[in-house]
C-alpha cells in the first residue's frame, strides 16, 4: 500500500505558494540591494546594463520557442504580444531598442552593447539555460517559467523610485524601459498565472510548477552572482 495520494492544493493555496517564492526573487540579491540603494559605481551600472542586454535579446527567442511548440491558436494569440513588446513594430520601437536607450543613458556606446562580447560566462550560461528550457520542455512549462514576472513590477518601480536620486548622471530618457514593463509585466502575468492555475491540477503537477518557478528564479539569481563576482558591488570607488 503506497503512501496515500496527496490532495491537490486549492486554487488560492496554489497561487499563494507560487507567490511565496517571491522571497527568492532577485530584488533580494545583494547586487540589486546595493544597486537600488546607490551602492554601484558608474562602471558597475554599465556592466549590469551590458550583461542584462543578453537576457533582453533572449526573451523574444524564448517566446518564439514557446510559440513554435504550442499548437493552441488562442494561446499563441496571447503570447505573440510578448515578442512584439520586445522586438517592436512600425511606430513602437519596442523593449530591445528601449534597453539600448538605457545603455546610451548610462554612457555606453550601442556597439559595445549589441556585440555581446562583454557578456560574462555565468550570465551567458544562465540565459542560454532559459532559452534551452523553453525550446526543449513542454510549452506549458515554459509558460509557467515566465511567472517570475509576478514580482517584476516591484523591481522596475524600485529603480524608478531610487536611481534618479542615487545616479543623477543617468539620462532620464533611459528609464522608459522600466516604465513600459510596469504595465506589460502585469498583463503578461494576468495570462500566465491564470493558465498555470488552470493547467496544473494534481498535487504532483502543482509541485512541478513550483520547481519550474524555482528554476527561473535561479536563472535570474545566478546572473547577478556572476555580475557580483566580476563587477564587484557596493564599494564606491
Ligand atoms: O524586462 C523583463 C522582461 O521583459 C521579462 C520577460 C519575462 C519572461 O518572459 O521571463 N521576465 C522578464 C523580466 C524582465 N526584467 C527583469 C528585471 O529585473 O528587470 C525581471 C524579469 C523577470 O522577472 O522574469
Amino acid at each position: 500500500m503506497g503512501a496515500p495520494e496527496k490532495l491537490p492544493w486549492s486554487r488560492e493555496e496554489f497561487e499563494q505558494r507560487l507567490r511565496d517564492k517571491g522571497k527568492r526573487y532577485h530584488i533580494h540579491h545583494p547586487f540589486h540591494i546595493a544597486m537600488n540603494s546607490g551602492g554601484c559605481t558608474r562602471e558597475q551600472v554599465q556592466g549590469w546594463v551590458i550583461n542584462r542586454f543578453y537576457y533582453q535579446t533572449a526573451i523574444p527567442l524564448k517566446d518564439a520557442a514557446i510559440m513554435s511548440n504550442c499548437p493552441m491558436r488562442d494561446v499563441r494569440r496571447e503570447w505573440i504580444t510578448r515578442i512584439i513588446d520586445h522586438d517592436g513594430r512600425a511606430g513602437d520601437e519596442g523593449g530591445i531598442e528601449a534597453w539600448l536607450r538605457l545603455g546610451e543613458a548610462v554612457g555606453l556606446q550601442r556597439v559595445d552593447i549589441v556585440s555581446h562580447e562583454h557578456v560574462l560566462p555565468g550570465v551567458r550560461f544562465a540565459v542560454d539555460a532559459y532559452i534551452d528550457f523553453a525550446r526543449t520542455r513542454p510549452w506549458q512549462e515554459a509558460v509557467t517559467s515566465s511567472l517570475t514576472e509576478m514580482f517584476a513590477p516591484e523591481i522596475h518601480q524600485r529603480r524608478l523610485d531610487t536611481w534618479p536620486e542615487h545616479y543623477p548622471w543617468i539620462d532620464k530618457d533611459g528609464y522608459q524601459y522600466f516604465r513600459k514593463r510596469l504595465s506589460e509585466a502585469r498583463r503578461d502575468v494576468q495570462f500566465a498565472l491564470g493558465f498555470t492555475l488552470d493547467h496544473y491540477t494534481t498535487r504532483a503537477q502543482q509541485e512541478r510548477a513550483l520547481e519550474i518557478l524555482q528554476f527561473k528564479l535561479d536563472v535570474l539569481w545566478s546572473m547577478l552572482d556572476a555580475m557580483q563576482v566580476n563587477l564587484g558591488i557596493g564599494q564606491k570607488k
